[in-house]
């Protein structure tokens, strides 16, 4: 209050030329302009009033005739007389008078004045921060959306709330300034209380609930007001009416035509929800106008059959067939079922006459988990067609409301709308809010007052609208789009509505929300709310209604008949993301061959050298980078690599043939091992970078790097997203250390295991999970290659046939390749042939730590030269592979344990009796590459040597194969550390005798003996 009293003091005291006065966190500017001390009496009441012959003149003017006076003028002599003693008001008084008592007075009451008006501000404040609590938004006026009955106390519910704010009934009728910070006066600048807090009710309490005052932009805030405030501003034209009741119809007639058709099938339903479709439906249409042309889409299962009909527009037939249990699948893999598929549709919208792309990513049951990769491939899309602002690719997510609150991915999700290399400049969120989670009620289901409060850390309006209310719905989906197309932020549109069945069709919802359900099944349909509504109002007719119903039921008449027909069902035809070009128009891949991956001299050349100097003049990078950079261009001169150069030819070589290249996940730019240095750091320059994998070529594609957001779940999604737009880019999320990736287990799991099985589509994503035993604790230490190698689909039991190239057809029969690289060389060549093989699968490489400085562990640039390929196998190349007849025994093992078993062997002088090939390629298996080496140490006892504990790492999943290689002959033996339940100590010194002991069992040449 003693905000109050200063602005009171200022008025009587004269004003300062800009005064900001705080009021109850409401902003005041006030100009006390000289000029309008002189001007006109058509001038508006200044804030300030400080000249009183000024008021003298403008007094006696008003009592001439209160026309005579600018209206704010009429309003102010109108409240002070109003609230002088009676008898006066209204007469004509002598100058002495007026100065003496009247304008005294009144510049007293003036100060009444001043404080009302605050109040009356701080009144409209309240509305539009606090309104959405009391809006209508519950269709079945039960519930309150935001899980609390209680009516905030500075809105104007009752009359007593007045005086809250120092008003009374009496102040009904006095007019107040409209602040400019709202537009509820439309043409108007002052209103009558009662009016002010009609149009209030009417915009914020209403059946839009508008949450947006968090938003920290303010002209952000005066567009929303605006849109939302305006006087008769929510039109619809009779012709848009008419198309939301025929979309309308659409929605509700295909839910009752399935209900008819197959009614003990789940089909997870919109009923409740029957608006969804029309507000996809307009959301799109608007953006659509403002210039999209293509649409990604994600949703979980409510209403996905009736998004694919009547948004996407996919066939009937082809979504009825689907319900016939008799339909063969005529694709490879084990499909999905009909409420997880994809789509991708082009078709023109009708309402712009536009082209228009619509594409629904397949999903699994994994609530939300779609959303991170909806985002990345919207990304690749804008990327790829150069649509830096997104104003030709948008993404929709859809949400339910018990999954947008309780799953983390969403906020991951929303934690990548605005960094600039995982942006997709703002998608539209829309959440099914039926107020109820599979049989879970919203009170035990969440904390926040909304289900869509995770929305608020962006920043992103909220607009909560009651769906049994089409035409507001409809509006709010205008809004939205317009939103979208102006700031290029995200937005969310809460559909609060009800589900009229059971979480699905075969369930009961009364034996858990009895009430709710009760009220449910009393509840009219919203078709038929809307249809009489449009009919009173004259804008169709009942017949044009039921001619309308009749026409579309038809349809579906017709496409059930022709459905009948279908008798395979092609799982590609429900692909979300075609490559045309990549593939056969079978869908084939156009070889079964790879080329090798070696490269021209000139090419390592040029690439060692760019990678070790820095492309950009006046440029200066921190000393310990120059050393590395030196030490880079050392080993270029040498011929040489180690694992961040063989990386840099890797990328660089696909970059120059026209492959972009795309690195994400934590700390990656530099690399967590600060190995790797791709972004160069001018040391006197705030934020001057160089990033020299672009300074490679002249018409190279361009190169990606970026440090990601602390997350997994949602950075693995979003690049799982983003190499499925393009066959031709090499698109690979590092974990900061492999155990990491467990975070995101559901991507791995769900999209990237299985993903090509569900959905018959390829990607080839590569996962870089750095990974080895080395005395770092129990984090930080395993990548978990078990779990990995536990879903590769090869048979252990079963060599397949040694015929045509063998290597690719059993990597076109896996669903994921897993490596541990043992050389630089090698790394560089599986990377490459991710892009040469002729079809796409996701690639998951163990990475190294201590190997990546490790002075044996480097590659000459001849390992890497014209016709040099991948190796699947490392045979023993020294004198144990030389005379493997004299050979005692065979270490087979993987990755970075094979330089300890080579130091061990040397050191024990056993380099004749032992031989160590190494698996480099662990899945698939290389059955060929190990037969060969099985055979040709004949007399060799076998081992599988690892320095994961016996029960993880490899040896689960090598054993049974190996045994099928020797036809179950010979045994093969382990080499390890025991089985335990962390995957590594956190005591360096049993760390290190755990080695010692393993080690010793390695080379003991009478370990296995009886
Ligand atoms: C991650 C995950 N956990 C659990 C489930 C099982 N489940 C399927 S639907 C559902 C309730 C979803 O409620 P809501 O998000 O409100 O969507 P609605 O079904 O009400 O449309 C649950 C828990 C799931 N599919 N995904
Ligand atoms: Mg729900």
């Amino acid at each position: 209050m003693s905000q109050f009293r200063v602005l009171a003091g200022v008025l009587k005291g004269g004003g300062s030329p800009l005064l900001r006065l705080r009021a109850g966190g409401l902003t005041w500017r006030c100009w006390a302009h000289p000029k309008r001390c002189c001007s006109s009496r058509t001038d508006p009441l200044p804030a300030v009033v400080s000249n009183s012959s000024y008021v003298e003149e403008m007094y006696l003017a008003w009592l001439d005739d209160h026309k005579n006076v600018h209206e704010s003028w009429d309003s102010f002599f109108r409240n002070i007389q109003a609230s002088g003693p009676s008898g006066e008001a209204g007469e004509r008084r002598p100058s002495a008078l007026l100065q003496g008592r009247v304008l005294s007075h009144s510049l007293d009451v003036a100060e009444k004045v001043v404080e009302d008006h605050l109040a009356v501000h701080t009144l409209i404040r309240a509305y539009q921060i606090r309104g959405h609590h009391v809006a209508q938004l519950d269709p079945l006026g039960i519930l309150d959306a935001d899980l609390d009955s209680f009516v905030p106390s500075d809105l104007i519910t009752t009359i007593d709330k007045l005086g809250l704010y120092g008003l009374n009934e009496s102040d009904l009728d006095r007019s107040f300034q409209l602040p400019h910070t709202t537009f509820i006066g439309g043409q108007e600048t002052t209103l009558p209380l009662r009016e002010i807090i009609r149009r209030l009710e009417a915009s914020y309490c209403g059946h839009i609930g508008v949450e947006f005052m968090f938003i920290n932009n303010v002209n952000q805030c005066q567009w929303i007001r605006q849109k939302f405030e305006t006087p008769g501003i929510m039109q619809f034209t009779n012709a848009e009416k008419r198309t939301l009741l025929a979309r309308l119809i659409r929605s509700t007639r295909f839910e009752d035509f399935l209900a008819r058709k197959w009614s003990s099938e789940k089909r997870f339903g919109l009923e409740g929800c029957e608006v969804l479709i029309p507000a996809l439906k307009t959301i799109i249409d608007k953006s659509s106008a403002a210039g999209i042309d293509s649409v990604i889409m994600g949703m979980p299962h409510r209403g996905r059959l009736n998004v694919l009909a009547n948004v996407i527009r996919k066939d009937l037939d082809q979504i009825f067939c689907q319900f016939d249990p008799k339909l063969e699948a005529a694709d490879e893999g084990s499909g999905d079922v009909k409420y997880h598929l994809g789509m991708y549709h082009e078709r023109i919208n009708r309402e712009t006459d536009k082209n228009i792309t619509l594409s629904l990513v397949a999903n699994p049951s994994h609530l939300e988990a779609v959303d991170p990769v909806v985002q990345g491939k919207t990304k690749a899309e804008q990327f790829y067609r150069g649509d830096t602002q997104g104003k030709k690719v948008m993404s929709i997510l859809m949400h339910g409301d018990a999954a947008f609150a309780g799953q983390g991915v969403v906020y991951e999700t929303f934690h990548l709308s605005e960094l600039p290399s995982y942006t997709t400049n703002g998608t539209i969120h829309v959440v099914v809010n039926n107020q109820i989670g599979f049989t879970t009620d919203p009170r035990v289901a969440r904390s926040s007052p909304y289900p869509t409060d995770v929305a608020r850390v962006v920043n992103a309006p909220i607009f909560h609208v009651n769906a049994d209310d089409p035409e507001a719905v409809m509006y709010v989906c205008r809004v939205a789009a317009e939103w979208r197309a102006t700031f290029n932020k995200d937005v969310v549109i809460d559909l609060v509505c009800y589900r009229r069945f059971g979480h699905n069709e075969m369930d009961e919802p009364m034996f858990t929300q009895p009430l709710m359900y009760k009220q449910i099944h009393r509840q009219e349909h919203v078709l038929k709310k809307y249809s009489e509504k449009l009919i009173a109002e004259g804008v169709v007719t009942l017949q044009e209604f039921e001619e309308e119903v009749a026409k579309y039921d038809k349809i579906c008449e017709e496409a059930y008949t022709s459905s009948k027909d279908e008798k395979i069902l092609h799982i590609r035809h429900w692909l979300d993301s075609p490559w045309p070009d990549f593939f056969t128009a079978q869908g084939e891949p156009k070889s079964m061959s790879c080329l090798p991956t070696g490269l021209d001299e000139e090419v390592l050349q040029h690439i060692g050298q760019i990678a070790s100097s820095v492309p950009l003049e006046d440029f200066k990078i921190h000393p310990g980078v120059s050393r590395i950079l030196r030490g880079r261009a050392d080993l270029v001169k040498s011929r040489q690599m180690d694992w961040a150069l063989g990386e840099y030819i890797a990328f660089g070589s696909l970059l120059k043939d026209g492959i972009h290249v795309r690195l994400s996940g934590q700390d990656v730019e530099r690399g967590t091992f600060s190995h790797r240095h791709h972004v160069l750091h001018d040391q006197e320059v705030d934020k001057r970078i160089c990033v020299p994998m672009n300074h490679l070529w002249e018409n190279q594609a361009s190169y990606t790097v970026c440090n990601s957001s602390l997350s997994e779940y949602g950075v693995l999604g979003f690049e799982l997203g983003f190499a499925m737009a393009s066959p031709n880019a090499l698109i690979l999320w590092e974990a900061q250390f492999g155990d990491f990736h467990n975070t995101a287990q559901c991507i791995i799991d769900q999209f990237i295991s299985s993903g090509q099985a569900k959905w018959v589509r390829n990607n080839g994503i590569v996962l870089l999970l750095p990974h080895g035993m080395e005395g770092m604790g129990p984090e930080h230490s395993s990548a978990r290659p078990e779990r990995f190698l536990q879903m590769t689909k090869d048979d252990p039991d079963h060599i397949p046939a040694f015929t045509g190239d063998f290597e690719v057809h059993q990597l076109y029969d896996c669903n994921w390749i897993v490596v541990n690289c043992s050389t630089p060389a090698n790394y560089c060549h599986v990377l490459r042939r991710q892009i040469l093989l002729p079809f796409r699968k996701p690639l998951i490489i163990f990475t190294p730590k201590s190997l990546l400085r490790h002075p044996d562990a480097r590659s000459g640039f001849d390992d890497l030269a014209k016709g040099t390929k991948f190796k699947r196998l490392i045979p023993d190349e020294g004198p144990a592979g030389q005379s493997p007849g004299q050979v005692k025994r065979v270490i087979f093992c993987t990755g970075k344990v094979y330089y300890e078993l080579a130091k061990e062997r040397k050191q024990q002088n056993l380099d004749r009796d032992v031989a160590i090939i190494r698996l480099e390629q662990i899945s698939p298996f290389p059955f060929d590459l190990v037969s060969e080496e099985v055979e040709k140490y004949t007399n060799a006892e076998l081992v599988w040597c690892q320095e994961e504990h016996k029960n993880m790492g490899y040896y689960d999943y090598v054993r049974p194969r190996f045994l099928t290689v020797v036809a179950n002959k010979k045994p093969i033996w382990y080499v390890g550390r025991d089985p335990a339940a962390a995957p590594a100590t956190g005591n360096k010194s049993t760390h290190l005798n755990e080695l010692r002991k393993f080690m010793d069992t390695a080379f003991n040449m009478s370990s296995f003996q009886d």
